[in-house]
């Protein structure tokens, strides 16, 4: 593996939309008890459900701390790779490594991360080993890796369409806890170098109270080139409308790098829910805090889906909302099986299904 200076965009490398075909997905198992209640007990059943879905049509990859090594070995099944590696918590999607490629070569890129926002509103102290694992992974794929350790970016706040368009949130990138000294033009300068991208869509918002300062995988995301779904509500008094609506407005009034208008695909939210007290009393305090409170709104939403080779891996919460979303994503992914996993246990620790996986572009 070489670590590499120069940028990926003028060694003509992009990275790929995820609905173009993956070799692979990596995850990262969960166990810290102030993340995920009674230690990651049904986090981890969740997740397990996650990796067998998409291991059904691509080979998935788990992170598991030394600790968790053989009950992730024992839970997951032999078609499932299991990698010893320490990690801070299990974040896939936003610190194991951006994959970019030429269509003949998979290279890494590694961002340098700092728990979504750092000293100024991170969600945890230290973060030193996720930090890490973005030049692990690309030693253990063999992959040669930029080093973009400069520049503090999550995956999850990204989303491109493989033809030059990428879409992000103001509310995460130009957070003071990114990179705050520079402009939105350096941002998106960087983000053209290293991604092969010419069009950012800024969209101002993401879901309500979403603890990345509210990443787009959560609110939108590509379906094919110029048509993406967005998180929805009708009520007007869900402080959740105005952010959706924006949104709207932005991409109905934006055109992509290729010069085509976007086709907006409504994906109806499920009522809020909230942290129950079960769920509160199953955490353990972080700095002596708790992490969550009783009746605390989580940011629950049908984007975050993950698009495997043959299949759409999305959320379900048991809200009467479930089923209309699953239509939603059958009808806009007619070839690929739609695979509903109870998500709750994932939700109640900051996550969704987007932001615990990572995709690997497949090369010809
Ligand atoms: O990308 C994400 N949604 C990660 C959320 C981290 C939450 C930590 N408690």
């Amino acid at each position: 593996m070489r670590v590499l200076t120069s940028n990926p965009r003028d060694d003509g490398f992009y990275m790929p939309a995820e609905f173009s075909k993956h070799s692979g997905c990596i995850l990262i198992f969960p166990e810290r008890s102030d993340s995920w209640a009674y230690g990651g007990y049904k986090a981890r059943k969740a997740f397990v459900e996650v990796c067998k879905a998409i291991a059904k049509s691509e080979k998935v990859t788990v992170c598991a701390s030394e600790k968790q090594y053989e009950n992730a070995r024992y839970l997951l099944p032999d078609n499932i790779r299991v990698v010893e590696m320490s990690s801070n918590d299990s974040w896939a999607r936003d610190y194991a490594p951006t994959f970019v490629t030429n269509g003949r070569e998979i290279r890494g890129i590694n961002w340098s991360f700092n728990a979504w926002g750092g000293l100024f509103n991170g969600l945890y102290f230290p973060w030193d080993k996720d930090d890490k694992m973005a030049r692990k992974l690309c030693d253990l794929y063999d992959v040669d890796m930029y080093d973009m350790s400069g520049f503090v970016l999550e995956g999850g706040s990204i989303h491109t369409d493989g033809e030059g368009t990428l879409i992000t949130t103001e509310a995460c990138l130009l957070s003071g806890g990114r990179n705050p000294d520079m402009t939105k033009e350096q941002i998106e300068q960087k983000l053209a170098e290293c991604l092969g991208i010419s069009k950012v869509i800024w969209l101002k918002n993401g879901i309500f109270g979403d603890e990345t300062d509210e990443h787009v995988d959560n609110i939108c995301a590509f379906v094919k080139p110029a048509e993406v779904v967005l998180a929805w509500t009708d009520d007007e008094s869900d402080p959740q409308y105005a952010l959706s609506k924006s949104c709207l407005d932005i991409l109905e009034n934006s055109t992509d790098a290729k010069g085509r208008k976007i086709k907006v695909h409504k994906l109806y939210l499920p009522k809020p829910v909230y942290v129950s007290e079960d769920e509160c009393g199953g955490l353990d305090t972080m700095d002596f805090e708790p992490t969550r409170t009783v009746g605390e709104r989580l940011a629950a939403s049908y984007v975050n889906f993950y698009i495997a080779n043959n299949a759409v891996v999305m959320p379900f919460f048991g809200d009467e909302a479930d089923e209309r979303a699953r239509e939603t994503l059958a009808e806009l992914f007619p070839e690929r099986e739609i695979i509903p996993i109870y998500a709750r246990d994932i939700l109640t620790g900051g996550g969704n299904i987007h932001c615990i996986t990572q995709q690997i572009p497949a090369i010809d």
